[in-house]
């Protein structure tokens, strides 16, 4: 455990913390040696009599009243500076949703992408967006002196920045239930390269080079990509297309007259268009370049297929282990083990029925839990309907498979 961490917030708390600490100590030490101090100078077998006869002291009074008047003030006003800090985010934060549900949480980044722990770029502020779908959660990490409920209908936030790589602990502080101990997770900051790194692989996929060629040099301020024609043809799917000629006759699309079309737009001018298509020579585009061009134009750059789902990351990302196993063991929900081949007794319309799992009963369950209750176990499952069809899809498919 660090004792006092060095970012932001951590550094907001403990500074508040060791000044209201530290006053209090001194006036616990100081009251009670002054207590001591007194009742031995002033014991009885030393002074039998009464010795003075002081009524009151103005002076004495105004001290001991200011001062710690002025103490308490001052512990209110770093108190609450420090509190705004806490509360007021600092520009240019990244913003992660954090969803809780019993007994998971889950990370949403801008571009979509999710995970189970909450990876941050060290040195950048993070704003992260508290949601809860079901009962009163609390986002708790102690390395960074922040805790905030999350709340069923409500959104919350805290931010916190991270000075230095590392795994941090993140909990529930709000008792939710049955798994609520085991609702931890981690932040898990990174350095830059990495993080990058981190948000690479999952990324929608490189934008082909030719596209981005045609970005670059402005291509798209004239032709559109998708079949609606302007002041320049459209250069959607043009593989194959034939063309009219201003200069009279036809040609078909293929690579040569592309070729010619973007280094000597004026050789072949296509019917109904002005000729004010500038050439691009070598010097603005080159060989490598006009080949992507050509082979992006001609449909021949492979589409970046749509990554596989991962339905175990499915499971984990999504807090569906949080409440099923995967190895067999039962908790408070069925285990995933053996799913596929097992026959189960479901409750539905109030009505007990055995039947087989297949396909189109995973669907239901995923979709629509509280339908068909299986037999035994409480209607806690939250709807999967956040996932999209082909997630669950991929769920239903791994699932048969267990
Ligand atoms: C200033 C507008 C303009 C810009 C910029 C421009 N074009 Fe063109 N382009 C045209 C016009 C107008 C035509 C039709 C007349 C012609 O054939 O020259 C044309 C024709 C073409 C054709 C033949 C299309 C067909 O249907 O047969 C291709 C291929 C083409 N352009 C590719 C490109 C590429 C690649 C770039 C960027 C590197 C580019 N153009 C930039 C205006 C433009
Ligand atoms: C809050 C706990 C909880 C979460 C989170 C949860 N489930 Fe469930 N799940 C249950 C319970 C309890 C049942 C049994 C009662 C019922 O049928 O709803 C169940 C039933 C199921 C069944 C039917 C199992 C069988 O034996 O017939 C499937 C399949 C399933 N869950 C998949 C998932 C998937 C996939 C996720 C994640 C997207 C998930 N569950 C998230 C608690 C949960
Ligand atoms: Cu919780």
């Amino acid at each position: 455990m660090n004792a006092l961490a060095n970012n932001p917030t951590a550094q907001a708390v403990d500074n508040v913390l060791i000044y209201i600490f530290g006053f209090s100590l001194i006036l616990l030490l100081g009251i009670t040696v002054v207590t001591v101090w007194l009742v031995i100078k002033y014991h009885r077998s030393k002074h039998p009599e009464p010795t003075s006869e002081v009524s009151h002291s103005i002076l004495l009074e105004t001290i001991w009243t200011l001062l710690p008047t002025l103490i308490v003030l001052t512990m209110f006003w770093y108190g609450w500076t420090n509190y705004t800090g806490l509360r007021e985010v600092p520009e240019g934060a990244l913003e992660v949703k954090a969803t809780a549900r019993m007994w998971s949480w889950t990370f949403e980044y801008p571009d979509g992408q999710r995970a189970s722990k909450l990876y941050v770029p060290v040195g950048k502020p993070i704003k992260v967006q508290l949601i809860s779908t079901d009962v009163l959660h609390s986002f708790f990490a102690p390395a960074f002196r922040i805790k905030r409920d999350t709340v069923p209908g409500m959104e919350t936030y805290i931010w916190f920045e991270a000075t230095e790589p590392g795994s941090y602990d993140i909990f529930c502080a709000e008792y939710c239930g049955v798994g609520h101990a085991d609702m931890t997770t981690s932040i898990e900051a990174l350095n830059e390269a990495d993080f990058a790194a981190w948000q690479q692989p999952k990324a929608t996929g490189g934008e082909a080079r030719g596209l981005a060629v045609m970005n670059e040099l402005g291509c798209v301020g004239c032709h559109s990509l998708d079949g609606s024609e302007g002041i320049a043809p459209s250069l959607f799917q043009l593989a194959g297309q034939k063309r009219n000629l201003a200069s009279g006759g036809e040609i078909t699309i293929n690579a040569e007259y592309l070729k010619r079309a973007i280094r000597d737009p004026n050789a072949e001018v296509v019917a109904g268009y002005d000729p004010m298509m500038p050439a691009y020579d070598e010097n603005t585009m080159n060989d490598a370049d006009l080949q992507a061009v050509v082979d992006y134009l001609l449909g021949k750059v492979q589409k970046p297929v749509a990554p596989k789902i991962d339905a175990r990351a499915l499971l984990e990302n999504n807090g569906c282990i949080g409440c099923h196993s995967n190895d067999g063991s039962e908790s408070i929900a069925p285990t995933f083990k053996g799913l596929g081949s097992r026959q189960v007794t479901i409750i539905r319309d109030n009505e007990e029925k055995t039947i087989k799992v297949d396909a189109a009963y995973l669907r239901q369950a995923l979709l629509n839990p509280n339908k068909e209750l299986v037999k035994g176990f409480p209607a806690i499952m939250p709807s999967a309907d956040y996932l999209s069809d082909e997630e669950i899809d991929a769920l239903v498919q791994y699932l048969l498979q267990q």
